[in-house]
């Protein structure tokens, strides 16, 4: 595995899951110390530097970590299981946002609709390529539509990443679409 692709997985670990697992401490918005998480990431055995770090940074294929203004702080711009306030804007969302599931969850999706599970959000996807690429990581991947500007109009808050994720609590089974409705 490519260094680089090494260390976002060690860091998507730190930053959205288990900073405890390194001593790491997460401020309330999740940001970690620079300096500090290079220190104990070596404590830990794991190689890592500045310049490694704003490789990752820079180059990581879904930009999943983002710098500080002053460039002293990082953090996982989404995807968290530990609870952070990201302090995101609410964002009004295009009609249609896609979320990507494997048929094996559809029963349980059409009962409760969607749940974050282990982590803060919902992720929703602007394209349906995306969409599907997300579910494919859990098996058969199946393309729900969720029809974010009405649930916009009810009073379901969405926010966007600034990695371009879209972020919601809950989608609650109405305002799904499933494949092979009406329609679709
Ligand atoms: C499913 C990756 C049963 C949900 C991706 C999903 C994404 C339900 C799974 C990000 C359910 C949770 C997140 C319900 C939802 N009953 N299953 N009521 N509601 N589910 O991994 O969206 O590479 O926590 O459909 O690109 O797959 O890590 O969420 O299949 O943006 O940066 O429960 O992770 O980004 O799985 O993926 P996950 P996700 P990174």
């Amino acid at each position: 595995m490519a260094d680089l692709v090494r260390v976002s997985k060690f860091l998507s670990l730190v930053l959205r899951h288990k900073p405890h697992e390194i001593g790491l401490a997460l401020d309330p918005n999740g940001w970690a110390d620079v300096d500090e998480l290079i220190r104990l990431a070596n404590v830990a055995g794991r190689r890592l530097d500045r310049p490694l770090l704003e490789r990752v940074v820079a180059e990581n294929d879904k930009k999943r970590f983002a710098f500080s203004d002053d460039g002293r702080r990082i953090r996982a711009s989404q995807g968290h299981s530990v609870e952070v306030e990201l302090d995101l804007p609410p964002v009004a969302p295009p009609d249609l946002l896609y979320h990507g599931t494997a048929t094996r969850f559809l029963p349980s999706i059409r009962a409760t609709g969607l749940r974050p599970g282990s982590r803060q959000h919902v992720h929703l996807s602007a394209d349906e390529t995306t969409a599907a690429t997300v579910g494919r990581r859990h098996g058969e991947p199946v393309v729900l539509v969720v029809r974010a500007g009405e649930m916009a109009a009810a009073g379901f808050p969405f926010y966007r990443s600034v990695n371009g994720v879209w972020l919601t609590e809950r989608v609650p089974a109405e305002f799904l679409t499933f494949p092979g409705s009406p329609g679709v």
